[in-house]
């Protein structure tokens, strides 16, 4: 039984979006530095998740690739420049107003530069067995453990507003 809907705002549960005709309003990146046993996080100061503790990350330029956003993003948010990121997985939200965003997950071991706080980030660093996740998007606890454990995951998602309302999570 199909019960795929024509456009994807309307959809509820993840199987009924046919997500091989599925287009992101945006393109975005996230892109975490793990070293030794801590995780470089940021509040984020303005943009979707304002107020809330995320990645450092954001909106790809036109023309631009995910891996070279996710660094520009370092350098605009914190003053750094990640070295050698590493392709961690995808994510595709559906928000049930209509709004859609993919996003690329990428890791890095190491950086240049002096970790600064600017107009957009607020930096902090964690333990990795001690991640805010009540301070962040609803949807990290389930894949950040898996971007820690260098599983690669492809994640689709409802969002109604800051509430999950379905997910699917896939090993790749
Ligand atoms: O340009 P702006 O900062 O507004 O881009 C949105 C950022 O938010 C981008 O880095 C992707 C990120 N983001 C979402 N949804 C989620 C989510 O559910 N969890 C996390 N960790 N980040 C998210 O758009």
């Amino acid at each position: 039984m199909s019960d795929l809907v024509s456009d994807p705002a309307k959809a509820r549960r993840v199987d009924q979006i046919d997500w091989s005709r599925w287009q992101a309003k945006d393109l975005a990146t996230l892109l975490f530095v793990v070293r030794d046993g801590e995780i470089l996080l940021i509040r984020k100061k303005r943009g979707l998740g304002a107020g809330k503790i995320n990645g450092p990350g954001g909106k790809l330029d036109p023309g631009e690739t995910p891996e070279a956003c996710a660094v520009r993003e370092c350098q605009e948010e914190l003053c750094i420049t990640p070295l050698a990121p590493r392709y961690c997985g995808q994510h595709l939200f559906q928000f049930v107003d209509g709004y859609s965003i993919h996003v690329w997950v990428y890791r890095s071991d190491s950086y240049e530069g002096e970790v600064t706080e600017t107009d957009e980030a607020l930096p902090l660093w964690f333990p990795v067995d001690e991640i805010p996740f009540d301070e962040m998007w609803e949807d990290d606890r389930l894949w950040l453990p898996l971007m820690l454990e260098e599983k690669p995951f492809l994640a689709r998602y409802i969002f109604d507003d800051d509430s999950m309302v379905d997910h699917a999570i896939e090993l790749v």
